[in-house]
């Protein structure tokens, strides 16, 4: 089994109902188990504004699927919930599922970025997969949590929603 870190967001019809979707989504996906799941957050976009904002969370799932299998049943359940991808970079979703971190892999090819590239620069996914994690959790690549979350940018627009009822931490 490896543990993994999924990052929930979501910013179009009805954000906190498509993230408690998406858990329950999660818990029924093959040889996997759903362990924990954050708070929810919500923040302003990051990116073009002119966008609503957005609804994120963690999840903890431990697994026996391989990465790019997992990625496949992630985006089925992505496109199962609506989501269109548009030309547009950066632009509203429904629902995005984001593989942070894969036990003790590093992986980087056209499908697949673990640890994820870009969680350093963001609070709305640091401050959901601290909840999950020891205060000494270290990456696959090495670095601490506790690192990433000291220099991370501060966001004041983030705000800590209700736990969802699928939390057993
Ligand atoms: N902004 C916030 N606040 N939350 C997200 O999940 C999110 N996801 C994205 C972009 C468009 C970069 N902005 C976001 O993909």
């Amino acid at each position: 089994m490896e543990a993994v870190y999924i990052g929930l967001g979501s910013n179009l019809a009805d954000p906190v109902q498509q993230l408690d979707a998406a858990l329950k989504a999660l818990a029924q996906l093959p040889k996997t188990r759903l362990v924990a799941t954050s708070a929810y957050y919500s923040s302003a976009p990051l990116g073009p504004s002119d966008q609503p904002r957005y609804t994120n969370a963690a999840a903890y799932l431990e697994t026996d699927l391989a990465p790019h299998f997992l990625l496949d049943q992630l985006q089925a359940i992505e496109l199962n919930q609506g989501r269109q991808r548009k030309a547009e970079r950066w632009g509203p979703r429904t629902l995005d599922l984001d593989i942070l971190l894969f036990g003790q892999h590093i992986l980087d090819d056209e499908r697949l970025c673990v640890p994820h590239y870009h969680m350093h620069a963001r609070p709305f996914v640091l401050l959901p997969l601290a909840e999950l994690c020891p205060a000494d959790f270290q990456l696959a690549d090495g670095r601490l949590l506790a690192d990433l979350l000291k220099h991370c940018p501060v966001d004041p627009t983030l705000q800590r929603l209700h736990t969802p009822a699928f939390c057993t931490i």
